[in-house]
């Protein structure tokens, strides 16, 4: 019998459908970040990687890579103006051909010079104006791209108590969020990012779940909320966040990532694999559609395209682990005051060796059942590098 035999008919005894888990597993799509292929590092320094990427075009090009080896990561999103082209349907062209969809559009205002005191909530009201300007003009892009969301950080903050006025800020972003939501086409959804600190560090302007609900409720129905995993206090409760979100319909979307001890964006699930489990627990049992899963990773030192595979397939893990919940006991046991069997319930579905149902779901996908392998075996690194040889600084 194979592990993959076994494995089905244990979780048959358990009243477990493993095809319709595979199913679900099938159909799962993970957006994988433009930006988590180029050089990146921390503000002590860069190490270029042999086979970065030279352009948007060869990003895409990773990101259809890690596609291909998972089955999983159907779409690309993309970062304006790092991702910016002078021919958008060219771009399209690019990502289509590479057998992705478009992912979110994610607007930059966190770089340029003018906005050192913030962006949409700048002292100034010309520098507001700029940055509402990049805001339409990404809805623009992706109107063009066929994208259909919008995908929001603000780094604005101030430094120092006292630098700016809290409830002033606050107008100011809501009165220009306000105004690109009004030029939002319908199949366009708004996802509103929060994070607690970084870069500024007395004061964010989005700096919580609550801040950017209160927030996208001011905006309208499309406007959401999205967690990005490494953006809250430690010893948070993130798949709290994630059910309160979630039976509010205001849970836009994810970004999967990992960390120790602050925004440190490493492999999702590689710290914390319990805390990813339980976010799929909550979305799982929410019963609704799973919302935009995006992964926002900067990979320093871990070869990137590698690094973006085992994400993907530790989501897909995860995501197994949690379709194997005994969902009605669960319920039983919750409803009878039982206090840890609903505990050893869910111990159960994560102490499950589930690989074997994620390997069969990716090789029915025509992906591969060990895509770390596969892309280890394939000698893509050292050809990627070679061709990409005469790389000089991308972004
Ligand atoms: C931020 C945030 C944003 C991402 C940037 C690069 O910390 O997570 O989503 O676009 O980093
Ligand atoms: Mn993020
Ligand atoms: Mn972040």
């Amino acid at each position: 019998m194979t592990e993959h035999d076994a494995l089905r008919e244990r979780l048959g005894r358990r009243g477990i459908d493993s095809d319709a888990v595979e199913a679900a597993l099938r159909s799962l799509v993970i957006e994988t970040p433009s930006w988590g292929y180029g050089d990146s590092g921390t503000r002590f320094g860069v190490f270029p990687q042999p086979g970065r990427p030279r352009s948007v075009f060869e990003r895409v090009d990773d990101a259809a890579e890690v596609h291909r080896l998972t089955g999983t990561a159907g779409a690309v999103a993309l970062h304006f103006p790092w991702d910016s082209v002078s021919d958008v349907t060219e771009l399209a062209g690019h990502i289509h051909a590479a057998g992705l969809g478009v992912g979110a559009v994610n607007p930059n205002l966190f770089q340029d010079p003018d906005y050192v005191l913030g962006s949409v909530t700048h002292p100034d009201a010309a520098i507001r104006a700029k940055a509402v300007e990049h805001l339409l003009e990404c809805v623009e892009i992706a109107t063009a791209l066929g994208s259909t969301a919008q995908s929001l950080w603000l780094a604005d903050g101030i430094n120092y108590p006292g630098q700016d006025d809290l409830v002033e800020r606050r107008e100011r972003m809501v009165e220009a969020l306000a105004h690109v939501y009004a030029a939002l086409p319908a199949e366009q959804e708004y996802l509103v990012e929060y994070k607690l600190f970084e870069p500024a560090f007395y004061a964010t302007d989005l700096a919580d779940w609550g801040s950017a609900l209160l927030v996208c409720q001011r905006l309208g129905e499309r406007a959401r909320v999205l967690v990005d995993m490494g953006h809250h206090a430690q010893g948070v409760n993130v798949e709290q966040i994630v059910s309160i979100l979630a039976s509010e319909e205001r849970l836009g979307g994810f970004h999967f990532n990992n960390r120790k001890y602050a925004d440190d964006d490493l492999i999702v699930g590689s710290v914390n694999p319990f805390e990813l489990f339980l976010v799929f627990c909550e979305l799982v049992g929410s019963g609704r559609p799973l919302p935009r899963l995006t992964i926002d990773q900067s990979h320093n030192i871990e070869a990137k395209v590698e690094a973006m595979v085992m994400s993907v397939v530790n989501i897909q893990d995860a995501y197994a682990r949690a379709l194997i919940v005994d969902r009605e006991a669960l319920r039983s046991a919750g409803a009878r005051g039982d206090v840890l069997d609903g505990h050893r319930i869910l111990l159960d579905a994560y102490n499950t060796d589930v690989r074997p149902l994620c390997a069969s779901a990716r090789q029915a996908l025509g992906a591969a059942e060990d895509p770390v392998a596969a892309l280890r075996a394939s000698g893509r690194f050292d050809r990627i590098a070679a061709e990409r040889a005469d790389a000089g600084g991308a972004r």
